[in-house]
């Protein structure tokens, strides 16, 4: 199939006004009636086409009147009906077949045929494996719902909008209707079905709207569903607070499953959530995960208005949603915890996971020219670089500039499907401003390498900041122009301490930060009244998303990593260190390098105004994929190698006796609670306890043994686990044994159990995931079970994945051609993990050729998985 491309964007031909659904659900079979009142646009004049995909038609109707034969036409995934005119009526009813469906995409069973229950996912193109529909973002429709089920086996019955009606049928069954009075786009349409148990609070808005908040999960779960209510209830007064934004239905329903394609589907009113993001309680969550959960929760909620009330023209918008979600739950999960340690976190991620996408095979601007695939375009780029592009519109705008823009586009688009030109429209207007030069961050892929070079002048008490940017070629777009980028920067004297900016022709008061905006390739910034060469602290907080390259001397990033307030580039300057220092044991000689690291952090070691977490991620080097970013020729095996010893450097200047009094005096303290204190001291007792195992596990091994034993929560005894797992300790098959008894029923607990071993770093891993393949607990039926498995090792395990052999990209082809039978997202979001491989050393990038040939060689790969592997292998 040709590409889909942007600009060939036409409004549809035919709206959907009104939608009136009926369903008989069943397990195997369910039947869904469609009343659809249609508007023609007058402009237009095209056939009325409706999408459907995989549907058993079973009666058409049109104005009334049952269709012949020859008036509809149904191929390819499109229905064509004859006769429609504006204000027409189209009546269908088609089968659907939800236990049948591993793709997880339209109506599916969760769970078991005697236990689980039914629900649906439409992002981006489900709906239309539930009716004809034009499946489209910018068609929104009022929908009433109306399910009718067997009341013993589906007692629980629910769907967007307000509840507005319910009741008995004959033979047992039920009904119950709901109205959703905002009109919506189809892919925000939602219901479920079955055995589901609640708890309940009542919320009011800030503008008085009485609202019934629950959270849904099955039986055995629903005590692990407080804390996201609670952070669904912060989330809410947050965005009311922040953004004036208040909640618009009666009722507000978020249900979690254990079968699901990605995180969690903002569906309106009906949330539906991977169980991994909803569920926690100490003993099964570890404290990422409760981050997360938090941080989820509220990305879907922030949904119902960036994303719901103003939804996308087109999917090639999507990071008008999903960018700008992303960067309100920035904000929110900051506020709600450390700003700095927040914002490191969001850092390390865009690094790890959108830095190589956008240096590879697969590089995409932030808004797409095109498209084979849309759900291949859930990604880094179009997520985490879009808040990074979010981010730096706000930072210009400053807050109450932002909060000024972000009134006027909800107001102007309220209830209507818009574009990234209208967001930066309303954002511009607001504030009397052309902000349209951002349009070109979202245009151009590729990271921007940010150059800065200092030059002091100490006759005219000048110094000059030189800053330079260029962009390298991505697939399809080898030339790239200037963006502006905003930098904001501070000066330091050599006492650390941050000088007044007075910038060449500034005439307003100096204060100790600003920001500069670097528009063209090159540019100078002068700073007056200079009197020594200062230390520059660039970028600060991460201001724009790009590599910096600045010629520091060693003592000037110690001077930052001792002194920088902003505390995103404090750690920075400590990573830096790092990036030094292993580069000098990678290359030989540059012993300095690797002391000065080491004692620039056994200085910060026992500095009791630290944030034990700002300690935990100083004492952690740039992740294997960071560094694997910075090569030539990429050798994932001595890249490993290289960094272990790299921390063992570090464990040793630390000293094995004073590591262990740091665990011990952190081990004191044993609760399990999630507050934010608590989890600095254990994010640290885990750090300290992996360098002390590098350095001397004969100490490490017994305490790592003794944490698991008496951990009163997931992150102590996980942490401990892992120690254990990867060091191949004797206690490990014990502790491994205890662990999978411990959590026998609990599928999220048992995740991890399959993650952490399959994270083992090594040759080794290999067999180890062939183990566990014939594990009866895995199954390539569940997406969770999956990433777990094959995810943690293809693209959590750089060393164990990456084999001089091949034989685990062999083994990843195998799975990818049958895993894409099932479940095609799924296996198309696996694949990305030979991003990359082409700057392999040769024997690997030969190795790797080999297995994506035989995968592409398939024959029938869905056009998910196609589309990846035609980009990785072009
Ligand atoms: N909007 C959904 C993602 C849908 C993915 C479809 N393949 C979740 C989110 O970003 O909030
Ligand atoms: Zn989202």
């Amino acid at each position: 199939p040709l590409p889909i491309r942007l600009r060939d964007y036409a409004p549809p031909p035919w709206r959907v006004v009104q939608a009136e659904l009926d369903f008989e659900l069943g397990i195997d079979a369910s039947e869904v009636g469609a009343r659809l009142h249609l508007a023609r646009d007058p402009a237009q004049d095209a056939p009325l086409r409706l999408d459907g995909e995989e549907l058993e038609l079973l009666a058409i109707a049109l104005d009334g009147a049952p269709l012949p034969a020859g008036r509809w036409r149904y191929a390819d995934g499109v229905l064509e009906v004859d006769g429609a005119r504006d204000g027409s009526v189209l009546e269908t009813r088609v089968r659907v077949r939800p236990a049948e469906n591993t793709a997880l995409e339209g109506l599916y069973l969760s769970g078991s045929r005697e236990a689980g229950f039914l629900l649906t996912q439409c992002e981006a193109e489900g709906f239309r494996r539930i009716t004809f529909f034009p499946d489209r973002p910018d068609v929104l429709a009022r929908f009433t719902v109306t399910l009718r089920a067997d009341r013993a086996r589906f007692p629980v019955l629910l769907a967007g909008g307000n509840p507005d009606g319910a009741g008995e049928l004959p033979g047992g069954r039920h009904w119950a209707r709901f109205v959703d009075p905002h009109p919506k786009p189809s892919y925000l349409f939602a219901l479920v079905a079955g055995r589901l148990e609640k708890i309940e609070r009542d919320y009011r808005t800030a503008d008085g709207r009485a609202v019934k908040l629950a959270i849904w999960s099955e039986a055995d779960a629903i005590g692990r569903c407080r804390y996201a209510l609670g952070a669904l209830e912060r989330a809410m007064r947050w965005d009311e607070e922040t953004y004036g934004r208040n909640y618009d239905l009666d009722v507000f329903h978020v249900v979690a499953t254990h079968d699901f394609n990605m995180g969690a589907m903002e569906n309106k009113g009906l949330n539906i959530f991977n169980a991994k993001y909803l569920l926690a309680d100490p003993d099964t969550t570890t404290d990422d995960e409760y981050r997360a959960v938090e941080a989820v929760v509220a990305h879907e909620y922030f949904h119902n208005w960036s994303g719901n009330r103003v939804t996308c023209r087109d999917w090639f918008q999507l990071s008008l949603k999903e960018g700008l979600t992303v960067f309100r739950e920035q904000q929110f999960s900051a506020r709600m915890n450390s700003p700095a340690l927040k914002r490191i976190e969001d850092v390390a991620l865009l690094r790890r996971a959108q830095f190589p996408e956008d240096a590879g095979p697969l590089a995409h601007p932030v808004r797409p020219a095109e498209y084979r695939e849309i759900n291949n375009f859930y990604t880094a780029t179009v997520y985490e670089k879009g808040a990074e592009l979010v981010r730096m519109l706000a930072g210009r705008l400053g807050e109450a500039g932002f909060r000024r823009g972000m009134d006027l586009y909800f107001a102007r688009h309220d209830g209507r499907a818009a574009t990234l030109e209208d967001f930066l429209a309303a954002l511009g207007e607001a504030n009397g401003l052309d902000l349209s030069p951002y349009l070109a961050w979202y245009a151009q892929a590729g990271t921007p390498r940010l150059t800065a070079r200092g030059r002091h002048d100490a006759a005219a008490r000048t110094y000059t900041l030189t800053l330079a940017q260029h962009t390298p070629p991505t697939p399809g777009q080898p030339d790239k122009r200037p963006l502006p980028i905003p930098v904001k920067l501070a000066l330091f004297d050599r006492a650390g301490r941050m000088l007044p900016l007075r910038l060449d022709g500034q005439t307003s008061a100096a204060s100790t930060e600003r920001v500069v905006v670097l528009a063209q390739a090159e540019q100078d910034f002068v700073f007056r009244g200079v009197d020594a060469p200062p230390v520059p602290s660039l970028l600060r907080g991460f201001s724009a998303p790009v590599i910096l390259e600045c010629d520091y001397a060693p003592e000037e990033l110690a001077l930052l990593l001792a002194h920088d307030p902003d505390g995103f580039n404090r750690w920075e300057a400590g990573q830096q260190l790092a990036l030094r220092a292993y580069a000098a044991l990678r290359d030989g000689g540059g012993e300095a390098a690797v002391e000065g690291w080491c004692a620039a952090l056994a200085a910060l070691f026992d500095d009791a105004a630290l944030d034990p977490a700002l300690l935990a991620d100083l004492l952690t080097p740039p992740g294997e994929i960071e560094l694997a970013e910075r090569e030539r020729e990429v050798d994932p095996a001595r890249i490993h190698a290289l960094r272990q010893e790299l921390q063992r450097r570090l464990a040793a200047a630390l000293g094995g006796e004073r590591l262990e009094r740091h665990h011990r005096k952190l081990a004191a303290d044993a609760g399990a609670q999630p507050d934010a204190a608590a989890q600095a001291r254990r994010r640290l007792k885990r750090r300290v306890l992996e360098l002390l195992a590098l350095h001397d596990p004969a100490a490490a091994l017994p305490l790592a043994q003794r944490q698991y034993e008496s951990a009163a929560g997931m992150t102590d005894r996980l942490a401990a686990l892992a120690v254990l797992v990867r060091h191949e300790a004797p206690q490990a098959l014990n502790a491994l044994a205890a662990f999978r008894a411990r959590h026998a029923q609990d599928p999220l607990a048992l995740d991890k159990w399959f993650a952490v071993q399959a994270q083992i770093p090594g040759e080794p891993a290999l067999a180890r995931v062939r183990a566990l393949e014939a594990d009866p607990a895995f199954t390539l039926k569940n997406p969770n079970r999956v990433r777990a498995l094959l995810g943690s090792y293809a693209s959590g395990n750089p060393s164990g994945f990456h084999r001089a052999d091949g034989a685990g990209y062999r083994l990843l082809a195998e799975r990818l051609a049958q895993l894409d039978a099932l479940n095609p997202q799924v296996a198309a979001r696996l694949a990305t993990a030979f991003n990359g491989w082409q700057r392999l050393e040769p024997v690997r990038r030969e190795q790797a050729r080999q297995a994506l040939a035989a995968l592409a060689g398939h024959g029938a790969l869905s056009r998910n998985l196609a589309e990846i592997v035609g980009h990785l292998l072009p």
